[in-house]
């Protein structure tokens, strides 16, 4: 695997693998239609997605390089015409794939490993078939590939790699989600609103993900809006399936200590805690957005980080992230959620809030004369106290009901 990228599809959570295949003739004679296949449908499964690159000869030492399909469907078909190619002793050629996956689909079998096929028929010098002496049936030649670079070697300490010269290709793709929701705002006698937000921290990827952070420094972002915490977070345990749960942190901004938890394929925690707000508040800003940040470290499941996709270096913290999208649905854009664009909106609250005061500023007796009757000048003002625009508004006053017979 040479490099892995969200794929250009567009679909979310789904990647474009970039595979390079090295073929060598490592025996002494001639090998002709050449046949390299990968059955990915099968290997990968509910994984597969498409080929998004098909396969390309990028370099080469043959004597003929073989014609491709052009219309590789990733299933049991051949990279190659199978009546091409000419390979003597020693001559390599360079293949590249791409290959579309979702590491997180339904079914998907862990690992997802990978492996291709090639086979070569063995000819003279003239081209003609070589049969068994045996049989009278023609040689061939036939490998399945190593995990690595070197067609003839063991790839000692490529990924997968247990000594042996047919390892399988493992394919790992770590990847992390947060949303972020407002499940409820509740007014407070001073006026101010408690604000009850929820995140969930999802391991989308294939890969166990350890050392867990999440971090919503919410009093910087909510500026002087923000007054003080009035529940610290909570791990909301009906809503959490982790492989360790990770131990809380100083809140706010660290949710999560940062140096615990195990998340494994699918694993989720959800937590919860409530703000104290005063939407009111002289700056306080407008939307009132805020957004977190998780992060994980891909690791074999024992606490060593596996090596990174593209570069094959130990992944450190940080090295997995994603700060949060409006809504309550991992994978995805929360559409119809407040503020949504893409996936990885801030969070908004929302709050629709109005006042009004009446006052009598005049009273006299009544211009109409009847003896007994006064005129009452009232005076209302309305405020809008909320952090939203107000339209389409109603001032109502049944004073027919609550005066009676005194209007
Ligand atoms: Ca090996
Ligand atoms: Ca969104
Ligand atoms: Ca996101």
């Amino acid at each position: 695997m040479t490099a892995l990228v969200k794929a250009v599809s567009g679909t979310l959570g789904n990647y474009d693998v970039s595979y390079t295949m090295v073929l060598k003739n490592t025996g002494n004679v001639d090998l002709r239609n050449l046949q390299l296949r990968d059955n990915l449908q099968t290997q990968f499964g509910s994984a597969f997605v498409s080929i998004s690159g098909q396969p390309a000869i990028s370099a080469s030492t043959a004597t003929t390089n073989p014609t491709l399909n052009g219309a590789y469907t990733g299933g049991s078909d051949n990279m190659f015409n199978g009546t091409s190619g000419v390979l003597k002793p020693g001559q390599t050629i360079t293949v590249t794939l791409k290959v579309q996956v979702n590491p997180n689909a339904v079914g998907v079998v862990l690992p997802m490993n990978n492996q291709v096929t090639v086979i070569g028929a063995a000819t003279d010098v003239n081209g003609l078939p070589i049969l068994d002496p045996a049989t009278s049936q023609p040689l061939t030649a036939t490998d399945v590939s190593d995990s690595g670079t070197t067609p003839d070697g063991t790839n000692p300490g490529e990924p997968g790699d247990t000594g042996g010269p047919d390892d399988p290709t493992p394919l790992q793709v770590p990847s992390i989600d947060v949303v972020k929701s407002v499940v409820s705002l509740t007014k407070l006698p001073n006026s101010n609103y408690n604000v009850r937000y929820r995140l969930k921290v999802k391991n989308t990827g294939n890969t166990v993900l350890e050392s867990i952070t999440l971090v919503d420094d919410i009093a910087t972002q909510l500026g002087s809006a923000y007054v003080s915490v009035s529940q610290a977070p909570m791990i909301i345990i009906a809503n959490t399936s982790a492989a360790t749960t990770p131990t809380l942190g100083s809140f706010p901004i660290n949710v999560f200590n940062g140096t615990s938890g195990k998340l494994n394929h699918g694993d989720s925690v959800t937590v919860e805690f409530v703000i104290q707000i005063n939407p009111d508040a002289v700056g306080a800003p407008s939307p009132m957005n805020n957004q977190a940040t998780t992060g994980g470290i891909p690791t074999n499941g024992s606490a060593a980080p596996v090596g990174e996709s593209n570069t094959g270096v130990p992944y450190v913290a940080g090295g997995v992230t994603d700060v949060s999208d409006s809504g309550t649905m991992t994978e995805s854009t929360n559409p119809g959620q407040p503020g949504d664009m893409t996936p990885d909106d801030p969070t908004p609250v929302i709050i629709p809030s109005i006042d009004v005061a009446k006052q009598v500023t005049a009273l006299v007796k009544a211009v109409s004369g009847i003896p007994g009757n006064y005129d009452v000048s009232y005076t209302m003002v309305l405020k809008n106290t909320g952090n939203v625009n107000l339209r389409n508004l109603q001032l109502r006053d049944n004073l027919q009901t609550q005066f009676g017979s005194a209007l």
